[in-house]
């Protein structure tokens, strides 16, 4: 697929004829031009399945189709009619498969039969499913402690298969539940619980229509919640106020048009979405909310009514800390900090004072930072100040990525399980569930590395490409007695693999599962917890295709079941006949899936109940609390330039292009930054460039500045001059990956701060450019590693 590559910087409005453009071509080369279109217009339908795109809700999941370009590609992806079979198998060993690019393992389609590694040829090939089971069920009897076991989940697990995931888990004995939520969401949900008491956000769609202001913090929707600029496009249009902090002009908050809309198509002329758009430094946004919030209490000492004290009295705790510590914060630190004029955050701030509701979007760019937590609280503070939580129009939205990651956490896959939980598993299925929390992402890599993981199963995703450190991340699988992948198609994880590994295809969402009773749905739930069915009408990939339920129910009916050593009194494979048996149980666990199947049936399903939505508060002190924070002036980043002032230390932020959906590769184009054909780019400011005396358009290795005294280096990037805040850099991930340390995390929620790596830069030894796109994919990045055990030569090392 040589494809010219270019930089040609994009002017027209997000979404419109682009967007249309873009979904034709994902069809073609899916190969299904009818077909996929039928398919897409059961999208979010009552009768159809929920989108694998993103968890961003729809507006009227009864109603007509909401168009989403992303989605699209999402749907197109799964709906592929290329098949990856036995055949095509044999003809490559694995070694020669893991040379091949992360675009290229998934590109080859759907996953026919399950598989197993050949040992003697070095090959994948065919495994009955039985065989497959009583393999897993081998390993994992066979480890003399259950916490040797390792499950990873993706959030694209159904609640039933989420359920079951981790009921058989914790009666085969253990919490060690890694999941894609550790490096996502993660931090909104440690901030958040000991705050308000819930760990989700409290806003629905309905208040998008009545809020006065939404805030959007480090998220990307017009490439990755596509469908959340119809909601900003007609707040936008009604006069609702927007504001947008992101190091990168992103075009999609800029201004979108909307490909349903034929008036404003035949124009060409999109709606302007943000009234005010500050690009603040990187991690800078601790230090912006706090200059909101500082601004909010001079006018309150100078006697203004700024503060809601009805609600702060009412309902929460730990206010005057918090005042003191604003008032105590220095303005010079928080405009240093932030990279904003104090005239620009004063200005924020009225407007924040003046609006009768707000609300507070954010994503990646908050969450995968040394200081996320902190800045969540603070977002939190300044939202309760005035009152701007449980109430029409206002609250904090944490947009979520994978399209039921909520969902997976509401039904437990959680490395740190609350006791009510355990409790009510006890009660409900007669085991006494392991009480000791598990491993989460960093730490499950830990222990591989560490010989004390030895079987890791994974229910979905791409630990291999998805994790930070990834050389360390491939030992850490290689380690491994057993790896085991529960997959649509073929990617990065099943070429790097355990001594033994299974690649076991299981059924997509948009296709039909027929169980015992007659076809199933599945259940999810969105950013806003609302929980829906989802029904698949596609005939299947493959006859040998399982669901993931089945697939969950049969491992622990051949581990712990009545194929296995029978210590389970549950019947698993009388619950997958029919899903609504899960579903019962489901509900006999969660009080607040009462009634599940009566109310799933319902067209657009149903609200969770969202405690702080009804100033309930769940917390310790039974009320909301405010927890002040310092504005951080001791990241990595800070103390790799306070200790290399001779070198420019740039902060490396890893993010989405526009053709991926993380670790799928769809495309080699960034539509919306003006980048065609090519991924292996990273954006920098222009002055920047004349200060390291590099050009546009020059190749640079990255290396990573970190305190361990380890080499970590991703080569051959491009450089691309680029309106973004001097000193920051930004690249796509995976290919940033490798210099991700598995020691650079948050340190309450544990994620990893892929947004806010301390780099310097290098001009590559080599300066021409590839002869192919695919070239310069993740092959490198394969064979870089396989060259990872020996030391790189003749490159600079800088440590704090
Ligand atoms: N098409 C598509 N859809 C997706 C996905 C996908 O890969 N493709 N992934 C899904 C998943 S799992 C997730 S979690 C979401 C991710 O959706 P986003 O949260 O939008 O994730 P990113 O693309 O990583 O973009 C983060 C944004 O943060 C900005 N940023 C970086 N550093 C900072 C900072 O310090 N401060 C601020 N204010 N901004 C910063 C970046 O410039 C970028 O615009 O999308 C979901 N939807
Ligand atoms: N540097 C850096 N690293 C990051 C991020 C970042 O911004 N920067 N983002 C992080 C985030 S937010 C997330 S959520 C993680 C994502 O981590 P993961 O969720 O592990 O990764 P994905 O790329 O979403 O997984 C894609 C794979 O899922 C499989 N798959 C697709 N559909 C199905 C299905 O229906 N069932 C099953 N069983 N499998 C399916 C396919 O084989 C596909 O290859 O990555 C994280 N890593
Ligand atoms: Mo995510």
């Amino acid at each position: 697929m040589a494809q010219q590559q270019k930089i040609h910087f994009y002017k027209s409005p997000a979404g419109g004829w682009g967007a249309l453009k873009s979904v034709s071509q994902a069809l073609m080369r899916q190969d299904i031009p009818l077909k996929g279109a039928k398919t897409l217009l059961s999208a979010n339908q009552p009768d159809g399945f929920d989108c694998p795109g993103c968890a961003w809700p729809d507006r009227n999941h009864a109603s007509t189709f909401e168009f989403c370009e992303n989605g699209a590609k999402a749907v197109a992806s799964e709906a592929t009619a290329r098949r990856l079979t036995p055949e095509f198998l044999a003809q490559y060993t694995v070694t020669e498969l893991a040379q091949k690019s992360d675009f290229w393992l998934e590109d080859q389609g759907r996953i026919t039969h399950p598989m197993v590694y050949d040992q003697d040829s070095d090959k994948y090939v065919p495994i009955s499913w039985d065989d497959a089971f009583d393999l897993m069920a081998r390993h994992l009897n066979a480890l003399p402690d259950p916490n040797e076991a390792i499950f990873y989940t993706s959030g694209r697990a159904s609640n039933e298969a989420a359920f079951l995931y981790q009921l058989f888990v914790r009666e085969y004995g253990t919490n060690n539940f890694p999941d894609c939520s550790n490096m996502c969401h993660e931090p909104s949900g440690s901030a958040m619980r000991p705050q308000v008491g819930v760990g989700k956000g409290t806003v629905t769609l309905h208040d998008f229509e009545l809020t006065e202001l939404i805030m959007i913090f480090g998220q990307n929707p017009g490439t990755n919640h596509p469908r959340m600029l119809g909601e900003l496009r007609e707040a936008a249009k009604r006069g609702c106020k927007i504001i947008s902090f992101n190091p990168l002009r992103e075009r999609g908050l800029e201004k979108f048009l909307d490909p349903q809309d034929k008036v404003a198509m035949a124009t060409g002329r999109g709606t302007p979405i943000s009234s005010g758009y500050y690009q603040l430094k990187p991690g800078g946004d601790l230090a912006v909310v706090k200059g909101i919030m500082k601004y909010l209490v001079e006018r309150e000492d100078a006697g203004e009514a700024v503060l809601d004290h009805a609600f702060i009295q009412e309902h929460t705790v730990g206010i005057d800390v918090l005042l003191d510590d604003v008032r105590a914060e220095s303005w010079d630190l928080i405009v240093t900090e932030s990279g904003l004029a104090k005239t620009d955050i004063l200005d924020i701030a009225k407007q924040y004072k003046e609006a009768k509701s707000a609300i507070v979007c954010w994503g990646m760019g908050i969450t995968q930072q040394p200081h996320s937590v902190a800045t969540i609280q603070m977002m939190l503070n300044m939202l309760m100040l005035r009152g701007n939580i449980g109430r029409d129009g206002a609250g904090p939205c944490p947009v979520r990525g994978h399209s039921n990651v909520q969902g997976d956490r509401t039904m437990g896959i959680w490395e740190k399980p609350p006791a009510a939980l355990l409790d009510k598993l006890r009660d409900v299925f007669g085991f006494e569930p392991p009480r000791e929390h598990g491993y989460d992402v960093v730490s499950a890599i830990r222990a591989m590395l560490e010989g004390k993981g030895k079987v890791f199963i994974a229910l979905g995703g791409n630990f291999a490409a998805a994790t930070p450190d990834s050389y360390e991340t491939w030992k850490a699988l290689q380690n491994c007695d057993l790896t085991v992948h529960i997959t649509t198609k073929m990617n990065r994880s099943h070429v790097v693999h355990g001594k033994e590994a299974l690649m076991l295809p299981c059924l997509g969402r948009t296709e039909i599962d027929m169980q015992a009773t007659g076809p199933q749905g599945v259940t999810v739930e969105d950013s806003m917890s609302m929980v829906h069915i989802s029904t698949g009408m596609n005939p299947p990939a493959s006859e040998h295709l399982l669901s993931e339920p089945a697939i969950v129910a049969r491992l622990a009916h051949a581990t712990i079941g009545q194929r296995g050593r029978n210590r389970s009194t549950t019947d698993w494979l009388w619950l997958i006949e029919d899903y609504s048996r899960i579903r019962d149980k489901i509900e006999a666990v969660f009080v607040d899936f009462k009634d599940f199947n009566q109310r799933v049936s319902v067209p657009g399903g149903f609200h969770l109940r969202n405690t702080a939505r009804e100033r309930v508060w769940a917390t310790v002190s039974k009320k909301a609390q405010f927890i002040a924070h310092p504005v951080p002036v001791d990241t990595p980043v800070h103390r790799a330039r306070a200790k290399h002032h001779d070198q420019i230390v740039f902060v490396l932020s890893s993010t989405r292009s526009h053709d991926q959906y993380n670790t799928t590769i769809y495309g080699m184009d960034d539509r919306y930054r003006g980048v065609w054909g090519q991924r292996r780019v990273v954006f920098i400011n222009r002055e920047d460039l004349k200060a390291l005396g590099f050009k546009d358009g020059q190749w640079v290795d990255i290396h990573t500045v970190w305190d361990d005294g380890q080499q970590r280096r991703a080569d051959r990037f491009k450089l691309v001059a680029y309106n973004t805040p001097r000193g920051s850099l930004a690249a796509y991930y995976p290919e940033t990956n490798p210099l991700v340390p598995l020691s650079a995390t948050e340190k309450t929620s544990g994620i990893p701060t892929s947004k806010a790596i301390p780099v310097i830069l290098a001009l590559s030894a080599r300066q021409e450019a590839d002869e192919s796109t695919e070239e310069i994919g993740d092959a490198l990045l394969a064979r870089q590693a396989l060259a990872a055990q020996a030391p790189v030569q003749g490159s600079p090392t800088l440590t704090v």
